[in-house]
C-alpha cells in the first residue's frame, strides 16, 4: 500500500491532483539541488529504496584468531583479536561493554556506572574475564568468545565483524530463545526467524511484515529459561539484524558504518531494561491529562468543528482530555502557522476548549517551507538553521507545503531556535505538540525518497553525515521541541508525540505507531508493537485506535476501544476522508462500550499514574509482556495476546471477530476477575466469557488497585479514592505514586500498601506531598470483609 492508494482511499480528484503535485515538486527540488547529477541521484536513491533495495549488507570479516588479553585497569582489558584491539569494559557486575573505534556523537553516557572489577586469567587455553555475574571466556587459538550468567551459557562463539564499511557481531544464542525489542516492529512480540532494518522510514502506510517503520531501536532482548540478556549496539547508522533467520538461535548483526560498541546485559528481563534505560535515560513523567483519552483525526478544520466533537464529548459523557489538530490548521502546512480562515480566532478556540476541560495538541512538522517572507523561513535561512549538501547549498526536499528546507537538530544552536518557536503556539493555548514526518519522510513519487546520505550535520559540534545521523533526525527533532516547551514554561511538563526515533527517545516525548489500518490483524499488530517498544525502553506508546486506513467495523471499533484504554497512549485517530471514528460513530451499542472503557481507563488513572512514574524510575513498561512479569513460567515464552498493567492487572483483550469468551493463561495465583471478584486459583488456563461488552481483566492476589471516580477530564474533580484490595496468603506489597499531576519537579509522594492475608496497611515511603483530602474507601475485589485501620480523608 503506497501514498497514492492512500489518496485512492480519499477520492480520485485528489489522486490526480495528488500526483501532479508531488510530481512536480520532486522534479523541481531535483533540479533545484545544486548540480543536476547529484539532484537525479537522490531520486534514484529513492526509487531504489521504493523497491526495497536496501544498500547491499556491508561485507565484514570476523575478528577470529589468536587471542591475547591484558588488564588495563581494574574494570577494563585490553582483548586483542586478530591483531585488532576490542576493550572490554565492566560498568558493572551485569553490563559489560565491548568497543573499539571512537564512540559517535549522541553515544549512551556510562556516568552513571562505576564501573566493576574485572578479573583476567590467562589460561593455556583459554583467557577468562570475570565480574561477579558475568564470564567470558576467549579460545586463545580461535579467538571465540562464550558469555556465561547465572549458570548458563547466554551467548556463545561470539565474533566481532570489522571491514572499512562497518562493523558487527554474531553469536549462538540457542534454540529455546525468544527475541524482543528493537523498537517499532510490524512483527509478532518474538521476532525470531526475522529480518530487521533499523533504519527509520515512512512506510506509507503499513501491515504487518512491513519493515523498516518509523522508529528504530538497537537493542534486542534475548529470553531464555527465566534469564534475559540484553545487546545494545549503540551506532547509529543503518544496521541489519538477522534474529535467527538465516539459523536458528544464531544472531548476526550488521552495521553499515561507525565503531562497535556493544553493550551486553544480563539478568532478569526488568533488571535488563532498568540497565538499559540507566544508559539511554528514562522516560519523563506526562502530566497526568496526557493519560487521559485523546481524539484525532486527519484533520478537524476548521475550527468551529473542533468544538463541536469537544462539546459532543461532553453532552456524551465520554471523558476525553486532549483534542488533536492535524495538519489543516495550518496556513498550506507551514509549521507554527495557523489557516487564516478556518482557524481565524486560535485563541477563541482555545480558550473554549480549555472551559470544557480540553487540552489541544497541535501537530509540527520539520520541513520548512522555501518561501521568503515566512518568518520560520527567513530566521532558519538567517541561521544556518537548514541542511546542507556539502558544498553548502541547502537541501531542498517536497513534503506537504511543498519544497521545502530542514533544520539541523543535531545542532544545539538550531535546537534552541527550534525550541523558542513554540512560544506563539503556546501563548495562543495550545498545550501539547506532535512531531511527525520526522523520519525524514519526503512527499516524492513514487513514495519513500529520503534526505540523501551525503547532506551534513554539525552534530554538537563534531560533524557528521545524515548517513550516519538519520535515525536520529526524529529524536533529535523531538529533544529540541520538549526542551523548547520547558524553556518557554518551565513549570510545566512538555508534551510531545514523536513518529519517529532511536536508543533514548524515551527521555524526550511519547510514540505512537503511525500509520496502522482498520483490520482485526491490525489490532493484535497494535499489542505485538506496543510490547516490543515497553521492551525497547519506549512505555509511552500506542495506536491509532481503530485504524488509521479504512473504516473499522462497530465490532472492531469496540474491541479496539477496549485493547488501547490500556495502553500508555491512548488515542483514535484516521486518515483524511476517512468515516467518522468518534466513539459514537458506530451506534448505540458500540458507544455505550467505547463509554466504558474510557471510564474505567478514567478511574484507574491513579493506578496508571503509579505504572507510568515506575517506568520514570525503573524503565519497567506500563504495558508488560506476561513473560516479563513472570520470566520463570515457561508457558508465557513469546505470548503476545495477553497482557499486563503496571504490577497488579492482567488484561486478556478479544483480538478476534466474533468471539464471545476467551482463554487465558494465568501465573500462579490467586487472581481475582475484575468484575466479578470471582476467584481462580491461577497456574492454569481458564475459559472466561467474553461477550462484545466486556474484556477480561483480572487482579492479582496481594495487590492493591487505587481508583477514582469517573472524571470527564483529568481535573474535573476527584472526590473519592478507592483501594481495592485482592486479599492473597503471604505478604504483598503495592505503590501508590501521587503528586499535583501536573507541575514539573514539584512535591510528590510515594505510599505503601502491604497485604498480608486479608490485612492492610498503609505507610508513607517518600515525599511530601499532601493530596486534596477525598474520603477514601477499603474494599476487597471479592467483596469479603478486610482488616485494616485507615482513617477516612487521610
Ligand atoms: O503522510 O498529518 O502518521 O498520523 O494524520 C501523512 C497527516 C502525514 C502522517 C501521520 C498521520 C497524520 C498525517 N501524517
Amino acid at each position: 500500500m503506497n501514498l497514492l492508494a492512500m489518496f485512492g482511499a480519499v477520492s480520485p480528484g485528489l489522486v490526480a491532483r495528488g500526483a501532479w503535485h508531488h510530481v512536480r515538486t520532486a522534479l523541481r527540488a531535483a533540479s533545484n539541488a545544486p548540480g543536476a547529477p547529484r539532484g537525479f541521484d537522490w531520486l534514484d536513491e529513492a526509487w531504489r529504496q521504493l523497491r526495497a533495495e536496501t544498500p547491499a549488507s556491508p561485507s565484514l570479516t570476523p575478528l577470529r584468531g589468536v587471542a591475547f588479553a591484558r588488564a588495563v585497569s581494574p574494570t577494563d582489558a585490553e582483548l586483542g583479536l586478530d591483531g585488532r584491539t576490542v576493550r572490554v569494559t565492566a560498568l558493572a557486575d551485569d553490563v559489560v561493554l565491548f568497543e573499539a573505534g571512537p564512540p559517535h556523537a549522541y553515544a549512551a553516557s556510562t556516568d552513571g556506572f562505576p564501573g566493576a572489577g574485572l578479573a583476567l586469567e590467562d589460561g593455556l587455553a583459554a583467557l577468562t574475564l570475570r565480574t561477579k555475574a558475568v564470564t567470558l571466556t576467549v579460545a586463545k587459538d580461535t579467538g571465540a568468545l562464550r558469555v556465561e550468567a547465572g549458570g548458563a551459557v547466554v551467548a556463545d562463539d561470539v565474533e566481532f565483524l570489522s571491514a572499512a564499511s562497518g562493523v558487527g557481531f554474531r553469536a549462538r544464542v540457542g534454540d529455546g530463545a525468544t527475541f524482543h525489542g528493537l523498537g517499532e516492529r510490524a512483527a509478532a512480540f518474538d521476532l525470531s526467524g526475522g529480518r530487521y532494518t533499523l533504519w527509520n522510514t515512512d512506510p506509507a502506510l503499513y501491515r504487518r511484515g512491513d519493515d523498516p517503520l518509523y522508529l528504530s531501536i538497537p537493542f534486542l532482548v534475548a529470553q531464555a529459561g527465566g534469564r534475559a540478556t540484553g545487546f545494545f549496539f549503540d551506532n547509529p547508522h543503518r544496521a541489519q539484524v538477522d534474529v535467527g533467520a538465516s539459523e536458528r538461535g544464531r544472531l548476526e548483526w550488521l552495521v553499515h558504518g561507525g565503531a562497535l560498541r556493544l553493550f551486553v546485559v544480563t539478568g532478569t528481563p526488568a533488571e535488563v531494561l532498568e540497565r538499559y534505560t540507566a544508559l539511554t535515560g528514562r522516560a519523563r513523567l506526562p502530566p497526568l491529562w496526557a493519560l487521559g483519552f485523546h481524539q484525532s483525526r486527519h484533520s478537524y478544520f476548521p475550527q468551529a468543528c473542533v468544538l463541536e466533537v469537544a462539546k459532543a464529548f461532553r453532552r456524551r459523557r465520554i471523558p476525553c482530555d486532549v483534542l488533536h489538530l492535524d495538519i489543516h490548521h495550518m496556513d498550506g502546512y507551514r509549521s507554527f502557522t495557523w489557516h487564516p480562515r478556518d482557524f481565524a480566532e486560535p485563541r477563541a478556540l482555545t480558550a473554549e476548549l480549555h472551559a470544557l476541560g480540553f487540552k489541544a495538541l497541535a501537530i509540527v512538522d520539520p520541513g520548512i517551507k522555501v518561501e521568503p517572507g515566512y518568518r520560520v523561513y527567513d530566521e532558519g535561512v538567517a541561521r544556518g538553521a537548514f541542511l546542507r549538501w556539502p558544498d553548502g547549498a541547502p537541501f531542498v526536499g517536497p513534503v506537504w507545503p511543498g519544497d521545502c528546507h530542514f533544520p539541523d537538530f543535531s545542532s544545539p544552536e538550531v535546537r534552541a531556535w527550534w525550541g523558542g518557536q513554540y512560544r506563539g503556539l503556546l501563548d495562543d493555548g495550545v498545550d501539547a505538540f506532535w512531531n511527525d514526518m520526522n523520519e525524514v519522510a519526503l512527499i516524492t513519487v513514487p513514495v519513500g525518497a529520503q534526505l540523501p546520505g551525503a547532506l551534513r550535520h554539525d552534530a554538537e559540534g563534531k560533524g557528521a553525515s545524515h548517513d550516519e545521523l538519520h535515525n536520529l533526525y526524529g529524536q533529535l527533532m523531538a529533544k529540541a521541541s520538549v526542551d523548547g516547551l520547558e524553556a518557554l514554561r518551565p513549570q510545566a511538563r512538555g508534551v510531545v508525540l514523536t513518529r519517529s526515533g532511536w536508543a533514548g527517545v524515551q527521555r524526550h516525548a511519547m510514540h505512537w505507531t503511525g500509520d496502522n489500518h482498520s483490520t482485526w490483524d491490525d489490532l493484535r499488530l497494535s499489542l505485538q508493537m506496543v510490547l516490543n517498544l515497553g521492551l525497547s525502553g519506549v512505555a509511552f506508546t500506542g495506536p491509532d485506535t481503530g485504524g488509521f486506513s479504512g473504516g473499522p467495523s462497530p465490532e472492531l471499533f469496540a474491541r479496539w476501544m477496549q485493547l488501547s484504554s490500556f495502553f500508555p497512549f491512548f488515542r483514535v485517530h484516521s486518515v483524511l476522508g476517512s468515516p467518522d471514528q468518534e466513539p459514537w460513530a458506530f451506534g448505540d451499542e458500540v458507544e455505550a462500550i467505547a463509554r466504558a472503557a474510557i471510564e474505567q481507563r478514567y478511574r484507574l488513572l491513579p493506578y496508571l499514574y503509579t505504572a507510568a512514574w515506575q517506568t520514570t524510575r525503573t524503565g519497567a513498561p506500563v504495558v508488560r509482556p506476561m513473560s516479563f512479569g513472570f520470566p520463570g513460567d515457561a508457558r508465557f515464552a513469546g505470548v503476545d495476546d495477553q497482557f499486563l498493567v503496571g504490577d497488579a492487572l492482567l488484561v486478556a483483550p478479544v483480538l478476534e471477530r466474533g468471539a464471545t469468551s476467551r482463554r487465558v493463561l494465568l501465573p500462579e495465583g490467586p487472581w481475582f476477575e475484575l468484575a466479578t471478584g470471582a476467584r481462580h486459583d491461577g497456574g492454569g488456563r481458564v475459559e472466561v466469557p467474553a461477550p462484545l461488552e466486556v474484556v477480561p481483566v483480572f487482579v492479582r492476589g496481594g495487590a492493591v488497585v487505587p481508583r477514582w471516580n469517573v472524571q470527564q477530564y483529568v481535573g474535573e474533580g476527584v472526590h473519592e479514592l478507592e483501594l481495592l484490595v485482592a486479599p492473597a496468603p503471604g505478604e504483598h506489597e503495592s505503590l501508590l505514586y501521587e503528586d499535583d499531576g501536573m507541575t514539573r519537579g514539584g512535591p510528590f509522594r510515594v505510599t505503601r500498601f502491604t497485604v498480608r492475608g486479608r490485612e492492610l496497611e498503609r505507610s508513607t515511603l517518600e515525599g511530601t506531598y499532601q493530596p486534596p483530602s477525598v474520603p477514601v474507601r477499603v474494599l476487597a475485589v471479592d467483596a469479603l470483609p478486610l482488616r485494616h485501620e485507615l482513617d477516612a480523608g487521610a
